[in-house]
């Protein structure tokens, strides 16, 4: 183990009410493309001819939803995946008793399908989808099973999925319990976000202790706060560092 990972490790084990704050990095290594990474979803450019910022904006939603949803299904409508070596090491740091929150910026369900409890999904989830006029619920294998556009059998309104498009304010409740747990974490661990979307980025501003650990491939804009950095795979960091918790 190296001194970085041993260095977490010995934080770790110090701390008592760890809180999590991550992005779509932590499911890369599930086969989820992230956005800003050369993989990412830049290839939406080529594919779509725009941004996923704004392929996944709210105007670009009411005004395309072909469109949109021909980007949401191939990008992130997907649901034959299985959690990584990252999410079930955090499932693991709260049986332990050690982590206190999952606070993620991703809708894929990973961390709640590798047995992570308490999550807090600022951006919303695949899973739930609901009729923008009659409210009717959807699941995400019945918006698979739609082609096209998919609309309401019972009213036949546009189905909107529940994640928060850009554009779209976070839902408040999330927003507080998420800062709640910050505000009172004895540690903070930040990975797999590139940290550059708001306000989730701006999370990190309500920690004020001493163990700001940043897990990321390349660098963030909050790598000078950190207490300590590793520029490496979060499911190799966070597997090797609970290896002995059951
Ligand atoms: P991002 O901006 O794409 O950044 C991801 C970051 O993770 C980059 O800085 C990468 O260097 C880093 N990274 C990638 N793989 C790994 C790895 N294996 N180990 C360590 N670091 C890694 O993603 P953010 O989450 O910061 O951006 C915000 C958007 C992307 C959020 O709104 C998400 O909802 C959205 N998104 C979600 C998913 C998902 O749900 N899985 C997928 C793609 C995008």
């Amino acid at each position: 183990m190296d001194h970085a990972t041993q260095r977490l490790r010995e934080m770790i084990a110090q701390s008592g009410r760890i809180a999590f704050l991550g992005g779509a990095g932590v499911s890369t290594e599930s086969g989820i493309p992230d956005f800003r990474s050369e993989n990412g979803h830049y290839e939406a450019i080529r594919k779509f001819g725009q941004l996923p910022e704004v392929l996944l904006s709210r105007t670009f939603f009411l005004r395309f939803p072909e469109k949109f949803y021909q980007y949401y299904r191939s990008a992130l409508l997907v649901t034959d995946i299985l959690p990584n070596d990252a999410h079930k090491a955090l499932a693991k740091m709260e049986r332990a008793g050690k982590l206190t929150a999952v606070i993620t910026q991703n809708i894929d369900g990973l961390h709640q399908a590798a047995g992570s409890k308490n999550v807090y999904e600022l951006h919303g989830s695949i899973y739930r989808n609901h009729c923008m006029d009659c409210g009717c619920f959807f699941s995400a294998k019945e918006m698979q099973d739609m082609e096209g556009v998919p609309r309401c059998n019972h009213c036949g309104g546009l189905i909107k999925p529940d994640v928060v498009l850009y554009e779209e304010g976070l839902e408040e409740e999330t927003l507080r319990a998420a800062i709640t747990h910050i505000m009172r974490a004895d540690m903070l661990i930040v990975g797999g976000t590139s940290l550059a979307v708001h306000p989730a980025a701006g999370l990190v501003d309500y920690y004020r202790g001493s163990r700001l650990v940043l897990i990321n491939k390349s660098e963030t804009p909050y790598d000078e706060r950190a207490n300590l950095i590793l520029h490496e795979s979060i499911g190799g960091v966070l597997k090797a560092v609970t290896e002995d918790m059951l």
